[in-house]
């Protein structure tokens, strides 16, 4: 398996495609913001613990979940003038915000690709870090499944094309050297609520 390692301080693109594909973009949001984001997310974000069936039986999801509609839930001030930044820097009209709460690293993300049924085709999905440093992997579907390793800083942001979700799979490994928390920020743009 050929793995590519990416390094800091430069803007990275492991993935090319006629959308942008997939893109590591450090220091984005300075330190300060980043801090007190976290701060406001975790005391204020609606975290919720879900379950999922596997191998038949009912499993907890190993992390943390809140969810929004940006251009309808009612937010904390500054999660909205975070949306604003994201969506100026990237310039996407992203209308919803999956937050993943990672305690630390027992806690991950299985590899998977998003769900493109609810995305609006040709927008980014981007990914906004705060908190612990942690190891996003990115695997090519097609064989010989090229893999590359992101280690994801607080204040960076991951773009990945809607595109890439049909050739790539993402995930957060488990990481039992991390003790400190982690809070990740999925922006996606999202038809109009039925
Ligand atoms: O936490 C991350 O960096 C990835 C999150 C993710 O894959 C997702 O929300 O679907």
């Amino acid at each position: 398996m050929h793995q590519t390692s990416l390094f800091d301080n430069d803007p990275q693109q492991p993935v090319d495609d006629a959308e942008g594909g997939v893109r590591y973009l450090p220091g984005v949001f300075e330190r300060d913001w980043c801090e007190r984001l976290f701060a406001v997310l975790w005391e204020q974000a609606a975290w919720n613990s879900q379950q999922r069936m596997m191998y038949e039986r009912l499993v907890e999801v190993p992390r943390r979940v809140a969810t929004y509609r940006l251009d309808r839930d009612a937010l904390p001030p500054m999660l909205a003038q975070t949306a604003e930044r994201v969506r100026d820097t990237l310039g996407a009209p992203f209308n919803s915000v999956g937050l993943n709460l990672y305690r630390d690293g027992r806690d991950s993300v299985a590899p998977h690709n998003d769900k493109l049924h609810d995305l609006i085709p040709g927008q980014p999905i981007a990914v906004l870090s705060l908190g612990a440093t942690r190891r996003m992997t990115l695997r090519a579907k097609r064989a010989p499944h090229r893999v590359w390793h992101m280690d994801l800083q607080a204040g960076s942001l991951v773009t990945m094309s809607h595109a890439s979700q049909y050739h790539y799979d993402h995930g957060i490994p488990k990481q039992p050297g991390v003790l400190e928390p982690r809070i990740s920020l999925a922006f996606r743009v999202r038809p109009p609520p039925a």
